[in-house]
């Protein structure tokens, strides 16, 4: 393989054993994020893997079609692989691990005796963070090695972080192998660090470091060392009184949290001096402080967005970070013009190539960009990015926000009461299913702080470790609320316009973080009184205002039920302070409890 960059024992040990498993033709280091990156995009555009685009209007920027059975993170076929099963717990699919490395080594026997492997060393978190962690993925696939250079910080910068002597890295394979839907795996072994991934080039399987490291492994490294690793964007607000306030909000996937985190004040918000700066789109790593208080970095440097309903009016932001520099996964193209071209961009053109690159006529009926196509692109290119979002030591957090795409029930707003109240609100996070998975969209899931798929270990665990760090007597803790844009009237429409609007309820919680509003004391939290939620300007009727505060007993029967289902289905690993919580939550409601099964002591409210 000729010399390589590194000195260290271990890697080098372990990239010899890969190699003479997976036996690749050549291999090739990623070291230059730059350069290499370039050579990538060459090479695929030779390959005929990538369009180029105009070079005036989406200048270095590629058009790519995925296989059209690889659109999507595919969690039935995502495993924890741990040596216990009850450890993986009954939200993850698992696999012995033994049994599954020999599976997987069948597939990836000799599977690149006529590919080239690329080595990429890649770092999670700011460059001498530490908190940032390395990682390495072994890839057959240029597509994935390209996409990687724009996502995390690959190449020397990794390399260095770990220095000679460190074994402490995230072991990764990943091969597109057959592409056989049938033998795909995305499977993670937590006790060794280690992830496989094969059979699949879309990027929440196939791009490591994203949900694969940053959640997955991640969790289990941050249940072990006492921090959180979330699937959470972080957003910075500055105040007309000139304070900064650093919020993490989680929602389920394709919810919007990159529309959040590069919120765009409406103009009166602007005018009065609002400003809002980006530090992440998409995950969190979250530890306590010296000070107490929990600080946030953001493992990646990229965003992988959806690019469905992304335009000038919903996110402009967006619009300009993706306006160079850009892989654009599965949108369909514009051919006169060799632009990309996807659902709410704008009016579409007359002539089409579709996500699955067949011309098509633009007015027909067919689906023209996938409704998870995607955009790959550095975030530093974002305009509104904030200037620490690289700051080694994080950003210092004063809220999280649990959200939820939810019809009905769930009001636009409502405050927890405690750290162990907000515990049990994300716990319990309901929302309909989107096109980011595989599966039915708009059915409603339990979707607990919106990491149903991605806590790489025991669910009741995972709340046990959420009550343990906000439980510790040195945490200062933020508040938590909960946020639901999504909410309908009778007739289907929204009742809330969002995007830059949502500024009015981050309003709110910034009041109530600095203690200047009151609020009122309702069976799911404190709501604000409506003369504190700034609706000046609005296009909206006081009965909708009403509507989308309205908590109807009759509409969280079956909520209860099931959320009783889930905690009943962790069995004596879900904490006794999560079912005290739901059984006080019922009874608030009105519902009848046979007493408290769960002595827990009140806890002090923020
Ligand atoms: O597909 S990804 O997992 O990378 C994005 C998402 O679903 O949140
Ligand atoms: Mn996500």
């Amino acid at each position: 393989m000729g010399s390589e960059p590194t000195s260290n024992k271990v890697l080098s040990a372990w990239i010899s054993e890969s190699l003479s498993l997976l036996k690749p033709r050549a291999t090739k280091w990623i070291l230059d994020p730059d350069k290499d990156y370039a050579a990538l995009c060459k090479l695929l555009v030779e390959t005929g893997e990538f369009t180029k685009l105009n070079e005036s209007e989406y200048p270095n920027s590629f058009w790519y079609t995925s296989d059209p059975l690889d659109v999507a993170r595919v969690e039935d076929r995502t495993f924890i692989c741990c040596k216990a099963k009850d450890d993986a717990g009954p939200t993850n699919n698992w696999l012995d691990p033994v049994k599954a490395k020999r599976q997987l080594n069948e597939i990836l026997a000799e599977v690149m005796v006529d590919r080239t492997l690329y080595v990429v060393p890649y770092l999670m978190g700011p460059a001498g963070s530490a908190f940032s962690k390395v990682g390495f993925e072994l890839t057959d696939s240029a597509y994935v090695a390209a996409s990687m250079c724009l996502m995390t910080r690959v190449g020397k910068v990794a390399l260095d972080h770990l220095g000679d002597d460190s074994s402490d890295f995230v072991r990764g394979i990943h091969s597109t192998g057959s592409m056989d839907p049938g033998s795909r795996y995305i499977c993670h072994f937590p006790e060794t660090r280690e992830i496989v991934s094969v059979n699949s080039n879309y990027g929440g399987n196939a791009l490591q470091g994203k949900k694969c490291f940053a959640l997955r492994i991640a969790s289990c490294q941050a249940r072990d060392e006492g921090w959180l690793a979330e699937h959470m964007l972080i957003v910075g607000v500055t105040t007309p009184w000139k304070t900064k306030h650093y919020i993490c909000a989680a929602f389920p996937s394709a919810c919007g949290k990159t529309n959040l985190a590069m919120l765009v004040p409406p103009p009166a918000y602007r005018e009065a001096g609002w400003k809002v700066e980006t530090v992440a789109d998409d995950i969190a790593w979250l530890r306590i402080g010296k000070d107490g208080r929990l600080w946030a970095t953001n493992p990646e440097a990229g965003f992988f967005g959806v690019a469905a309903g992304t335009s000038q009016k919903t996110n402009p932001n967006a619009i300009a970070t993706i306006s160079k520099n850009t892989i654009f996964t599965n949108t369909a193209l514009d051919p006169e013009r060799d632009i990309p071209w996807w659902d709410g961009k704008c009016e579409g053109p007359k002539r089409l190539f579709s996500w699955k690159n067949v011309d098509c006529n633009a007015e027909s009926d067919k689906v023209l960009s996938h409704p998870n196509a995607r955009f790959t692109v550095r975030a530093s290119q974002c305009p509104s990015i904030d200037p620490h979002w690289e700051s080694p030591e994080g950003v210092p957090i004063s809220a999280i926000i649990f959200g939820g795409r939810r019809s009905s029930a769930a009001p636009l707003i409502y405050e927890s009461f405690s750290w162990r109240h907000g515990t049990f609100v994300g716990a319990t996070l309901c929302s309909e299913l989107t096109a980011a998975a595989e599966g039915q969209v708009g059915k409603l899931r339990r979707d607990p702080m919106a990491m149903k798929p991605f806590i790489g270990y025991h669910l009741g665990d995972y709340f046990g470790h959420w009550l343990k760090v906000g439980g510790s007597p040195r945490a200062h803790m933020p508040r938590i609320f909960h946020v639901n844009w999504f909410r309908k009237d009778g007739q289907g429409k929204f009742l809330w316009p969002g995007f830059g609007e949502n500024l009015r309820v981050i309003e709110w919680m910034i009041r109530r973080v600095e203690n200047s509003v009151k609020a009122l004391e309702a069976p799911l939290g404190m709501l604000p009184y409506l003369t504190d939620l700034n609706a000046l300007g609005l296009d909206i009727e006081a009965k909708s205002i009403l509507a989308l505060f309205k908590i109807d007993p009759a509409e969280w029967g079956d909520d209860l039920a099931s959320q009783g289902e889930l905690l009943r289905s962790l069995g004596d690993r879900c904490p006794p302070a999560i079912w005290y919580e739901h059984e006080q939550l019922k009874k608030r409601l009105g519902f009848n409890t046979v007493g408290s099964r769960h002595a827990v002591p009140k806890e002090k409210r923020y």
